[in-house]
């Protein structure tokens, strides 16, 4: 019986003794000791009770046997929720509980905390330390070396990743078997990876970018992965000689812009640099140039869709713009107001529809209308034009989002804790521009009328409940935010004024 992702990311590859996962110490794991090690992990999974489409929360640090995991959960029918290891216990409480998961898997160093909050929701804990350790691969080393797949359809659901939003709740992004699958074999091809291919990987593993593009990619193609826990300039200048291929968010890129080690000499070799999940400056990709001779693919993405348009492998890959839809990706840019679609050339709303585009928000049936038109199209929330070579030009965003490091914040979620401080009448969080992280987070707040709030237990109460790349750079009391005559709050004219305060290295 077929289980679509299974079958042609990891089944395919069964029995290979191929390099798969190239490790910082010297260690090679092969495409069999993967799938052996996920296999194993799947017996683990159903022991635990756990039937096909079941939830399994993730908070792991990134490692093989992270990522066997998520391999496990396609082959057992589960559907994987990877959380940011920089998610608060508050965070994770809310995800856990909104997705109804029945196992969540979680460093030691939680396990006393998430315990408690799974118990009072029928939910088991098992353990995954960085190192490999804990109760999931100590019950797993005692598993048979292979599991009997489970069926699924290319419709049904193989994960859900959390996605904030402008109101400050998250939404469970549910995606596909077909969703990943299809993404991931246009872009091995439209990229031209192969076989022979090395990927130097230091991205995140529960974020799209590292999972569902670059994991993803290479399982698609049976190449390897230098297999790095992190961005670590040295370790990656150590290892790039290895590689054939890198992908990264801007901040990578800009980080090894300013190390002289990473010449061109060093990149000489290189097949492929491809960036993505926050803009990249036009001014970094001709520096890129200038200093290697490679020009940096850029793709754009998101949560829900995967990867929706890509500079092309050949032909003119052209800086400020995210380059044309993938194949089987229609975008179109479209008005606000009525949804009638533009002339080219005009900014507007961008669309997108194609096997990419996720099935809805999990149990947020209004939400899902709201931003997915019967007609299949998804409202992104980006505002962008096509160029009449059929280029996407991202120039900025209709939802109130920043992006720093590649990472999303949504203001409101942060206006939430700052609003509910003692003192403070109002806030409002904009991004600004930052050198190393693209944007930084900068938090006003208006004073109740003869009270002066207390900023540094308001910076206690921030850390305490939102992830460290949440937390406000800076907080400044103003007397009051800009309005217009609707009473918005004029967030444009604050990201001006304060525009300067963290651009400079
Ligand atoms: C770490 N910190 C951050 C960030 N990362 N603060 C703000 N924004 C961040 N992105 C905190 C750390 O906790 C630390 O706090 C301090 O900032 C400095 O850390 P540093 O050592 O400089 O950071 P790092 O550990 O080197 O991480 C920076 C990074 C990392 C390498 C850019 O954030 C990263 O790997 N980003 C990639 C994110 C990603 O994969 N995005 C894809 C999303 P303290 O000083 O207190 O210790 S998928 C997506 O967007 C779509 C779908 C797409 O198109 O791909
Ligand atoms: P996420 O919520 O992590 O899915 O982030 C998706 C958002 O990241 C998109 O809606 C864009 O605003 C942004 N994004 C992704 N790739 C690019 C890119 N190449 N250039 C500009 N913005 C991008």
């Amino acid at each position: 019986m077929p289980n679509p992702l299974y079958d042609s990311l990891f089944g395919v590859h069964a029995g290979k003794t191929t390099p798969f996962l190239m490790l910082i110490d010297g260690g090679v794991i092969t495409h069999s000791d993967f799938l052996v090690m996920a296999a194993q992990i799947a017996h683990v999974l159903k022991s635990n009770g756990l039937k096909p489409g079941d939830r399994v929360a993730v908070q792991v640090a990134k490692s093989p046997e992270a990522l066997a995991l998520y391999a496990a959960c396609v082959q057992s029918g589960l559907v994987f929720i990877p959380l940011n290891t920089a998610y608060t216990v508050d965070e994770l409480s809310y995800f856990i509980e909104n997705s109804g998961a029945s196992l969540i898997v979680c460093d030691s160093r939680n396990e006393g905390e998430l315990t408690e909050l799974a118990q009072n929701l029928g939910a088991k804990v098992d353990t995954l330390d960085a190192n490999g350790s804990g109760s999931l691969m100590e019950a797993a080393s005692a598993m048979p070396e292979s599991f009997s797949t489970e069926p699924r359809n290319a419709d049904d659901l193989a994960a859900f990743l959390y996605t904030s939003g402008t109101t400050g709740r998250s939404k469970g992004a549910m995606l596909t078997q077909n969703n990943l699958l299809s993404n991931s074999t246009t872009l091995a091809k439209e990229w031209h990876f192969t076989d022979a291919d090395v990927l130097l990987h230091a991205l995140p593993i529960f974020h799209t970018h590292g999972l569902f593009v670059a994991t993803n990619v290479m399982l698609a193609s049976g190449g390897s992965m230098i297999f790095m826990s992190k961005f670590d300039l040295d370790a990656i200048i150590e290892r790039l000689p290895e590689a054939t291929s890198m992908m990264g968010v801007p901040t990578f890129y800009t980080r090894l812009l300013g190390d002289a080690r990473f010449s061109r000499e060093l990149t000489a070799h290189m097949r492929l640099f491809v960036s993505g999940s926050a803009p990249l400056l036009a001014e970094t990709h001709i520096q890129f140039e200038e200093r290697t001779g490679h020009r940096i693919l850029e793709r754009y993405g998101m949560t829900e869709t995967n990867m929706n348009t890509s500079n092309p492998y050949e032909g003119e890959r052209k800086a400020g713009t995210v380059g044309v839809a993938l194949p089987g990706v229609e975008v179109k840019i479209t008005d606000a107001e009525t949804g009638e679609m533009l002339e080219q050339g005009e900014v507007g709303q961008i669309e997108v529809r194609g096997p990419n585009v996720f099935k809805g928000y999990w149990q947020m049936p209004e939400k899902t209308a709201a931003e997915l038109r019967e007609n299949g199209f998804f409202i992104t929330g980006d505002l962008g034009l096509i160029d009449e070579d059929g280029y996407v030009q991202i120039v900025g965003r209709d939802k109130d989002l920043i992006i720093s490091g590649g990472y999303n914040i949504y203001p409101k979620e942060i206006e939430l804790v700052l609003d509910a401080q003692p003192g403070v009448l109002e806030s409002a969080v904009i991004g600004v521009p930052h050198a190393d992280f693209g944007e930084t987070v900068l938090g006003l707040i208006v004073p109740k009328k003869g009270e002066v709030p207390d900023l540094s237990q308001i910076k206690e109460a921030t850390s305490a409940s939102l992830a460290r790349f949440k937390h406000p750079r800076d907080l400044l009391l103003v007397d009051e935010l800009p309005r217009n005559t609707m009473g918005k709050v004029q967030k444009n004219l604050l990201r001006e004024k304060h525009k300067n305060l963290f651009a400079l290295a």
